[in-house]
Parts: structure tokens; sequence; C-alpha cells
């Protein structure tokens, strides 16, 4: 790791601020002297002192100052150390000059462009913004050295308030160019301001996206985090392109109210890249409004099938966990495969949480004409509720998990439950089509899902191979619902140990258009399975009730609101995906 002295002029450290502020008193840990980061001492002898300036510290309760290297984790935040020729710029909209050098906090620049026309093309610089100010600017950013030199760009001061940047119809993020590599964007909101219909500044839908990342053919965009920012109102955020696009890490951000005015706009969409996004929250992207609604005339927006909060195409080695997907205009995760056989693939969705929206994950959409579109895909642990709620679109359906054109994956540990509203009739936890072989649903639960439809849906027939559905626990809401239907037969299936609550005197099976009760399911299908009353700790699990249980309003917006408010200088574990998930499981045992 970097390991540097600071001495010398080019880090410019704050070392003239070195007594403790009242800030980092007041916020010191409860009940004991304060740690390293807010002991007023520049423990790790980089120059840096205190959460309030030193990348080591992800706030003032960080028990750590230094010690870990540039890009590391630190209770869950990226760590950044200065290396030996790190200029750092300090930019503040409320104390700064332009002609002021910015080298210090003490003279900081004004404005953001003069602060990163100083720092370096193809160096590990940093420009940090002042917390709490304000500017009326879009972010540049340059390229640095590695992935662990990059270009940063970042926060510091007393305020726990993010910079804040109001960009208007211009883009959060931009960069003219062809290529993106080693840089981070770390602590930053961005609004566009002027698109938000509820804001007294709104002006209309015309807009930019958020962030375009793109790669030429024969470039690169790798060695990229995203992390603790906030995209609010922007027409949807983008990172593709036709060059290699490795190592792309989004963090802990929040993305919110992505929309379009006769356009598509998403959460996040990406087309051949490797990411890894972790604990982040999406709300409310892709639409402004519900379709059908009576006044659409401020505004564009409407809720399409087309927009979601994550729209991911011919992706690899990507991997999805922890994150929080809430109130899409149509799907949490919807993963194409233009290409052919596996053009995605290598793709890990685990322990994230989906709340509202049509349709939770979706990795068979589009083109149906390539067989095995995707190949080695796993869904694990995730939590979906309440799916079709806000009913966006004006369409009544909520559906948990597609897999279509799949070539080797697993479906395990997923919950499915609590879909309360009787008004939404076109209601599954989960469908199987298209050419594919070799996938194990296991363990999961679908339980307390009010459809007319079926819960679980096989295409059957001969494109589908090597199918093991075992261990799975289904429960039917009334006598109209069907627990499982096959359209053809299901000679490439294979069913273990699943348990089925079925209403008395109901024939909830279907295959090939018959209808029939346990029995006759076992006799098709070879089940070694049971049918009996499903018994869990608590079997209706809610956000409404996690609310009540961390203490809270027992109503989904305040889940919402509490989620959407997540920063790393106000960090709540209980608005995380695992948190939330291993309450609503443990209702279910598991
Ligand atoms: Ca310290
Ligand atoms: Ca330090
Ligand atoms: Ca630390």
């Amino acid at each position: 790791m970097e390991r540097v002295a600071s001495t010398g002029s080019v880090a410019a450290p704050p070392v003239e601020d070195s007594a403790p502020s009242a800030a980092s008193e007041d916020r010191a840990p409860k009940g004991g002297p304060p740690g390293p980061c807010a002991d007023g001492k520049d423990n790790d002898a980089d120059g840096l002192i205190d959460w309030q300036y030193d990348l080591g510290c992800s706030g003032p309760d960080d028990p750590t100052e230094g010690g870990l290297a540039t890009r590391h984790l630190d209770e869950g935040w990226s760590v950044f150390e200065p290396s030996a020729d790190t200029r750092i710029i300090y930019v503040s909209s409320s104390a700064g000059k332009d002609t002021y050098p910015g080298t210090s906090p003490k003279k900081p620049k004004k404005t953001l462009a003069a602060a990163l026309s100083v720092a370096r093309e193809g160096h590990p610089d940093w420009v940090l913004l002042a917390r709490g100010d304000v500017w009326h600017e879009s972010l540049y950013y340059k390229e640095g050295r590695s992935r662990r030199e990059p270009f940063v760009i970042a926060t510091y001061g007393d305020s726990a308030t993010r910079p804040l940047l109001k960009t208007g119809a211009g883009p959060a993020i931009e960069r003219p160019g062809l290529r993106y590599n080693n840089f981070a964007i770390v602590g930053i909101a961005f609004y566009a301001h002027t698109r938000d219909p509820d804001s007294p500044e709104f002006q209309g839908p015309e807009g930019s996206k958020g962030f375009n990342f793109y790669s030429k053919p024969n470039k690169t965009g790798k060695g990229v985090l995203i992390e603790d920012c906030w995209f609010h109102f922007y027409a949807g955020n983008s990172i593709q392109g036709e060059g290699s696009n490795e190592d792309i890490v989004i963090r802990r951000n929040v993305f919110t109210n992505s929309y379009a005015n006769g356009s598509h706009a998403q959460g996040l969409h990406s087309k051949n890249v490797s990411i890894l996004l972790e604990e982040n929250v999406f709300d409310h992207n892709g639409w402004y409004r519900r379709a059908g609604s009576p006044d659409d005339k401020q505004a564009g927006g409407r809720g399409t099938m087309y927009n979601h909060n994550t729209y991911s195409v011919d992706q690899h080695r990507t991997t999805f966990r922890g994150n929080i997907f809430l109130r899409p205009s149509s799907i949490g995760n919807k993963w194409t495969a233009n290409a052919g056989a596996g053009s995605t693939s290598d793709i890990v969705i685990d322990d994230n949480l989906y709340v509202d929206g049509e349709i939770g994950i979706s990795l068979g959409g589009n083109d149906k004409v390539e067989p095995l579109r995707f190949k080695n895909i796993t869904i694990s642990n995730n939590v979906m509720l309440n799916i079709g709620r806000s009913r966006p679109t004006n369409r009544t359906l909520g559906w948990c998990i597609d897999v279509d054109d799949w070539d080797g994956g697993k479906v395990t540990g997923n919950l499915c439950v609590n879909q309360p509203d009787p008004g939404l009739n076109n209601v599954r936890a989960l469908a199987v089509d298209g050419v594919t072989r070799d996938v194990r649903i296991t363990g999961n639960v679908f339980h307390g899902l009010h459809t007319s439809k079926a819960l679980v849906v096989f295409a059957g027939g001969s494109d589908q191979n090597g199918i093991v559905f075992a261990d799975n626990r289904l429960q039917g809401l009334g006598d109209r619902a069907l627990l499982v239907r096959s359209i053809e037969a299901l000679e490439g299936y294979s069913f273990q140990g699943n348990a089925y609550e079925i209403a008395p005197g109901s024939r909830p099976f279907e295959l090939e258009g018959v209808r029939s009760d346990f029995e006759g399911w076992k006799n098709v299908s070879g089940e070694t399975g049971s049918e009996r009353k499903l018994a869990f700790p608590e079997p209706v699990r809610s956000i409404e009730g996690y609310q009540r249980s961390i203490g809270g309003p027992p109503t989904i917006a305040a889940f919402i609101e509490g989620a959407r408010a997540q920063s790393k200088l106000h960090w709540r574990p209980e608005y995380t995906a695992h948190t939330v998930n291993e309450w609503i499981r443990a209702g279910y045992g598991r």
C-alpha cells in the first residue's frame, strides 16, 4: 500500500487545522474518549486529520484513520490514501475563490471547473468538495494512474450533508471522451432540479442522463468506483461500450426518480459491462406518474413497460448484492441477451430486496430467436414483497422471477411473498420458459400471493431439460389459483421434496390443460414432496411489520423514506437489504 509521509507541498495537508473542531467533539463516540477519526490527531501521519479530512475515515466513529490501502473496504466504505505525488484540491462554493490556490481547505477554489482545472490528468489527484455546499455545475472527472491510484472526487468538512450539485437539464457527471478509467466519485448529491415536477424550480422534462460512461472499440472502461452518491431526477444513467468494460463498482448510492419524456429512462442501464452493484437503493425509476392518470400536462414520465430500476444488456461477470429495489416503472432488474447463446453470462443476483413495481427479476426479456442466451446464472436469497402494488403502467400484473433461455444456473433461497391485493389478477412467483437447461430451483418460498393465475408456470416440452424443482414451499390463496401449471409435458423436469399448502377440495395443478389434485400431480410429475399446511414462525411478514419492529411508522412510505435517506454520514443498518431480508426470512423459518 501507499504509505507516504506528508512532507512537501504537493499533498497540501490541512495540518494547520489540527485543533479538534466542535463538530468532531459533538460526533465523538458516546461514552468514551474520541476514537482515531475524531481525536484531532493525524493518527496515520498522512497529513490529513479525522473524518473531516482523512479519506481513511468513514465517519467520526470509524475506529481506524489509516492502515488500509486505497480501495480497500473499511466499515463497508472504500478508503483512499494519498500517493507521494497526490495533489489535493479543495473547493467550496460558500468560502472559496477561484483566485485561491485551492491546495488548502483555508483557501479553497470556488467553482468545480476551477478546481478540476488544476488537478492533473493521469495522476492520483483528489478534488474534495465542501460538504453542505451547493453548486450549479456538472462534474467533470479525470483519469487517475491505476485502480490503486485513482483520480478521486470526494468531500471534506464539518457538515454531514453531501455537497449538492444542482445540474438542471445538464448531466451529473460528464467527460468528453471515448473511454473511462481509474477514477472514484464518492459522496456527492446530484439533482436535476429543473426536472422535478414537485419543485418550485421545475422548468420541464428536458434533461440529460446523470452519467453516460462509454468506451469505444479497443478502448477500456475500468477501475471505476461510484460510491455514496445520490442521483435524483435524471433521464437515466448508463454505462456501456464496445470496448472492454471491467471492474466497475457501484456501491451504496441512491438512484431515485429517473424519468424520460417520450423516450426511455432506467435507474441504471448497462451494456457489455462487468459490474459489482452493491448495497445501493433504487427507488421509483423510469416513471414520474402512473400511466392513465388524468393530469399528464406538466411533465411526461408516465409509467411504461420499457423502464426499470436496472436494465442490463449482454452483461458478464456481474454481481448485484444487497441492493434495495423499490417501485420501478416495470422491472426491478431486467436482463437481456441479444447476441446469441451465452451473451449474458456469469451473473449473481444475491440477497437483494424488491418492493413494488410490476416484476422483480427478469432474465429472459426480448429476443426469443436464440436459445440458451443466459449462461451460468444465480438468483439467490432475494426477498420480494408487494410486487405489483402501485400498478405503474396501469396493468394488473405482479411477477417475481422469470427464467427464460438459460444455460445452467440456480434459483435458490428466494422469498416471493405477501401480495395482499386481490385486485391484481396476473400474479406469479416463477416462470420457466424458452430453451432452458440445467437449472436448479430449490428452497424458495412462494407464499401469501393473491392471484387468479398460477404461482409457478413451466413451459415444459422438449425445449426444457435438466430442470430440478426441489424443497420449495408453495401456498395458494383461495381456490381459484393454480399452484403449478405446465403448458406442455414435464419430461425434462424432476420434482423432489416440495411442500404444497392446498385449499380443501381444490385442484391446484394443471398439466397440458388438465387440472388435478395432489394425487394426480404426483402421478404425472413424479413429485416426492407433500401436501400439508406450511408451518412458519410468522407467516405474514411485511414491510409495515418491519417498520414496526424497528420503532418506525408502520408504512411502506416510511420505509422508502428511510432507505432513500441512506448516506455515509447517516448510515442506518436497519435500512440495508440484508438486515431487512433477515427479518423477513425469519418469519418463514429461513
Ligand atoms: Ca485522528
Ligand atoms: Ca491522517
Ligand atoms: Ca477507517
